[in-house]
């Protein structure tokens, strides 16, 4: 019975010696869970969140440009809250307002990505996909004024019992309506339907440079009459 026991106590013994028991070793195994718990996201955390705000960043950059991007192509994409323009940032690289390559999320997204444009008053943008942005023109005539109200405009059809020129509305085709349109043109005017009936004087339901040539050829005399179609 003694020599019994003292083995007893020898292999107890033998077995503490020989490293931890299973309930130090969940021990040791929850207190490293919890130090990980505590400091990785700690490290994790920094990174990631710099990570966004550059994603942010370039957002915004995107959103920046498109907006300049649309605004000095108001004839080509009018304020219209029913239509949605897709802008694929190739385009605005090209176009000299973006740099490539463009990353969010660590992805290229240079040759794959537009910028979804809504309007609602205010420009909406978002950046998609360009396979799965859908471009919706509800009115392609150039309806650029916030009234949202259609300009009806069929290219080479001349409307009848209006002064073309007379961008006042004063019966007088002059230097003044020159200046009226120059200005129109240069500052983005949003124009009256009837002002833009007037004032396209090649037919071609744009109001542009083009116009104001015209206008400025008829008014030495060099056209003799308006419209003008070549
Ligand atoms: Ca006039
Ligand atoms: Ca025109």
């Amino acid at each position: 019975m003694h020599v019994k026991n003292i083995k007893k106590e020898e292999i107890t013994m033998k077995n503490k010696a020989s490293g931890f028991t299973l309930i130090e070793l969940l021990g040791v195994i929850i207190i490293l869970s919890l130090l990980m718990l505590i400091t990785v996201p700690k490290i994790v955390n920094p990174i990631r969140s710099s990570k966004n705000k550059v994603d942010d960043l370039t957002k915004k950059l995107i959103y920046n440009a498109t907006d300049i991007y649309i605004n000095e192509r108001i004839m080509i994409y009018p304020k219209n809250t029913q239509n949605t323009y897709c802008i694929p940032l190739i385009n605005l690289i090209a176009s000299g307002y973006l740099k490539e390559p463009i990353n969010i999320d660590d992805v290229d997204i240079t040759n794959t990505a537009s910028v979804e444009v809504t309007y609602d008053g205010e420009y909406n943008f978002e950046i998609k996909n360009t396979n799965s942005c859908i471009q919706t023109i509800v009115n392609p005539d150039n309806d650029n004024d916030d009234d949202n109200d259609a300009w009806v405009c069929e290219p080479n059809i001349q409307h009848q019992g209006i002064v073309y020129g007379d961008f006042n509305d004063d019966g007088i085709v002059d230097n003044t309506d020159l200046v009226l349109l120059n200005r129109a043109n240069t500052s983005k005017n949003q124009l009256e339907n009837s002002i833009k009936d007037r004032m396209d004087l090649n037919l071609d339901c744009i109001i542009d440079s083009d116009d104001s040539n015209i206008l400025a050829a008829y008014l030495v005399n060099i056209i003799k009459r308006l419209p003008y179609t070549g």
